[in-house]
């Protein structure tokens, strides 16, 4: 899944990205948006490979796009500066906390540009459906788009009300109507507050909580400058800044789940494996995941999760316990599940 690190020029979104993924951000790239992967850090996966010792073990990932920063001042050339986000599955909005103090309003500030951005192509979408409309057509096609210059004017009006098209709880046809477009304001989004050295032990603000709820806190830039440090003195360093410890897995984690992935695992000698898949997404999503063909050829799956398993120790033990299921197609996978998929053919 590919995510969109986004905010206003200069609110450490370059930081941001060079912190997550270790690559160097090129200012030159950002305009096209430059792309940067990160491993998940997950200490179940560790304990998987620790007991069964594969030739290889690979952790989800998420791959990062740094972006051009929005212009607080050129409102009508921010949407084509956002432009290339909308591929993107979802957008990590970075704040800039470490040197504007109403994070508020920035927050409200850039939900609007995105909104803008949207209505733009929801406005244009809907004067040609309508013109379309007026023209004789199958009775088929005129009925698809009914329905869809319909939605587009729900979603208008959610616009208009300042509300999101996400408040709408879309059915799966009828985002599926109007997935081509790729809206900014239907992606997942995870507030992060960059904040400066100061600023790092303030509360989040209320007006701030309100608006995000799971908004959090990081300090990138910081980070970056103690792992440089020899660690005597960088622990010394912590202990004066008040830091518990590094928050860079934390965070990744965090911006995972709020991307709305979870995680399978697939063990064995050859390969531990952590898989991500959509949340909800059920046990012949996850074979596609492995592979198409083990979609199409899905028989069943044997399932064990991950706490189960450790906690009776072997699959032997797990089997003996009756933790060890077999699940069918419409099993929805859960964070955690350890899968072996079993195929026909
Ligand atoms: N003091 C301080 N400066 C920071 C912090 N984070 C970033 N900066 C500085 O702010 C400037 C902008 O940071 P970037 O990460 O390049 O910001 P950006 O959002 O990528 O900026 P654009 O790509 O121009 O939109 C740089 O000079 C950083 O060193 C911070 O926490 N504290
Ligand atoms: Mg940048």
């Amino acid at each position: 899944m590919k995510v969109g690190i986004v905010g206003y020029a200069g609110s450490g979104k370059s930081t941001v990205f060079h912190w997550l993924t270790g690559v160097k951000p090129d200012p030159a790239k950002a305009q096209h948006g430059q792309t940067g992967v990160a491993r998940i850090p997950d200490p179940r996966l560790d304990w998987l490979s620790e007991l069964f010792q594969p030739k290889k073990t690979t952790a989800a990932t998420l791959d990062f796009l740094d972006t051009p920063g929005l212009m607080p001042t050129e409102r009508r050339d921010n949407p084509r500066r956002l432009g290339v986000l909308r591929e993107g599955g979802g957008l990590v909005v970075v704040l800039n906390g470490y040197s504007e103090s109403d994070l508020a309003g920035q927050l409200k500030r850039f939900r609007d540009e995105l909104i803008f951005a949207d209505l733009e192509i929801v406005t244009n979408r809907i004067s040609r459906l309508e013109d379309q409309l007026k023209k004789a057509r199958p009775a088929k096609e005129k009925e698809l788009q009914q329905a869809e210059l319909e939605l587009l004017r729900r979603i208008n009006a959610t616009f208009e009300q300042e509300r999101t098209p996400a408040s709408l709880r879309l059915r799966d046809d009828e985002e599926k109507l109007i997935r081509s477009f790729q809206l900014l304001t239907l992606k997942p989004e995870l507030v992060l507050v960059n904040c400066g050295d100061e600023t790092l032990k303030q509360p989040l603000p209320a007006d701030l909580l309100a608006l995000a709820p799971t908004a959090i806190k990081a300090a990138p830039k910081l980070e970056m400058e103690l792992t440089e440090l020899p660690e005597e003195d960088r622990l010394l360093f912590m202990e004066e800044m008040g830091l518990p410890g590094f928050q860079r897995d934390e965070i990744l984690r965090s911006i995972f789940a709020a991307m709305g992935q979870i995680v399978f695992f697939t063990v064995g000698e050859d390969e531990c494996r952590a898989w991500p898949i959509p949340t909800g997404g059920d046990a012949v999503v996850g074979a596609g995941c492995i592979h198409t063909d083990l979609a199409k050829t899905f028989v069943r799956a044997e399932v064990v999760s991950y706490d189960d398993f450790r906690r009776t120790g072997s699959m032997k033990e797990a089997k003996q316990q009756g933790v060890y299921r077999l699940e069918g197609k419409t099993y929805q996978v859960k964070d955690g599940d350890i899968m072996h998929i079993l195929a026909s053919g």
